[in-house]
């Protein structure tokens, strides 16, 4: 019986030495080094392997290494072996501040500074009042209340839309397609942390970009596939927007052609808003397993039919 890891290399060295210590029984082991491909009961994985049925016949487990799925095409796992992503506060943290950052550099105009900058330009930006700058936050899971929460001691008027009805103290709710235009509406800058389904795949667009306040402002830590690109840039230029911080691309790494690369309006991070922590992620995987095999519900596995 084996664990076997297929994610960043580097990384995964840090988990073989947690597991080591920590789960001395249970073999670890680090793609492409996967032995008998029998015995390889637990996989955690960010790309899965293409036929992952066919090459491990005896998982009981599959774990994302992320907090998203849509990488995995769940019709491939055979329909007993449960995938579960990924809950382990490293990510949460890591999100809350790369979140900060953006919503902060957005509000205090550090695009623009930066462009100043390089043009050896001294010139004041008028500073707007938290008060006035209104932050609204599409998905309130795990992430999106977090980042809400650690949001709270700016000052901004805070909203959040998500599929069912939530309620967050200090956060205005707003639930299903129906509230999306009232929402949006009052929403200065807008973040996605919603996971990329059939559903949500290009939400990001000409006619929601449309339905904010003109000169909205936007962040995408969510997937680069909810965002339609050339939206984003036709927006940009017509000042519908003002700025953009993206974490993701529909294509990672952007390709060297991407006019995301050199836009003066847009703040680009390499897929990097949050990170895994291999010790407390060892530490979920570790109790994860021990759950499955008590029987007991496992936090964090996913709903293939909603696809997260
Ligand atoms: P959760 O599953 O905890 O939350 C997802 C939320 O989105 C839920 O509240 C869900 O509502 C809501 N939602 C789903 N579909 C819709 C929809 N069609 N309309 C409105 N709301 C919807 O996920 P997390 O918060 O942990 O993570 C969110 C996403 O963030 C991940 O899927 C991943 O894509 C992205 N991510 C990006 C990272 C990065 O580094 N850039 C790192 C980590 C995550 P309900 O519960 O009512 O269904
Ligand atoms: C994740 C990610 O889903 O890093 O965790 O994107």
């Amino acid at each position: 019986m084996t664990f076997l890891y297929k994610a960043n290399t580097v990384r995964g060295i840090e988990w073989a030495r947690f597991f080591a210590e920590r789960a001395p029984d249970l073999p670890f082991r680090l793609w492409p080094d996967i032995g008998d491909p029998a015995e390889v009961r637990y996989l955690a994985v960010w790309k899965p392997p293409d036929d992952i049925a066919a090459t491990f016949p005896n998982l009981d487990l599959v774990f994302s290494v992320g907090a998203g799925v849509d990488q995995f095409d769940v019709s491939k796992l055979p329909a007993h072996v449960p995938l579960v992503r990924m809950l382990e506060p490293g990510i949460t943290e890591t999100m809350v501040q790369y979140v900060t950052m953006a919503v902060l550099a957005l509000h205090r105009d550090l695009i623009q500074f930066i462009a100043q900058q390089q043009a050896q330009v001294w010139r004041e930006i008028q500073v707007t009042s938290a008060a006035k700058r209104r932050v609204g936050v599409m998905g309130l899971g795990l992430l999106g209340q977090a980042v809400l929460d650690g949001l709270k001691s700016f000052g901004f008027p805070l909203a959040g839309w998500n599929r069912s009805p939530r309620s967050i103290e200090g956060v205005s709710c707003y639930a299903g397609n129906g509230a999306l235009p009232e929402f949006l509406a009052q929403t200065d800058i807008l973040v996605c942390l919603l996971p990329l389904t059939d559903e949500t795949r290009g939400i990001l667009n000409a006619s929601l970009f449309a339905q904010l306040p003109p000169g909205a402002r936007l962040v995408n830590v969510g997937r680069g596939a909810h965002l339609v690109e050339a939206d984003l840039i036709a927006a940009l230029e017509r000042g519908v927007l003002s700025a953009a911080v993206l974490d993701v691309a529909e294509a990672e790494p952007l390709p060297a052609d991407h006019p995301f690369w050199n836009h003066p309006r847009i703040l680009l991070t390499p897929h990097n808003a949050s990170m895994t922590t291999p010790e407390t992620a060892v530490d979920f995987v570790l109790d994860t397993i021990a759950r499955h095999r008590r029987g007991e519900a496992m936090p964090g596995r996913v709903d293939r039919e909603r696809g997260y």
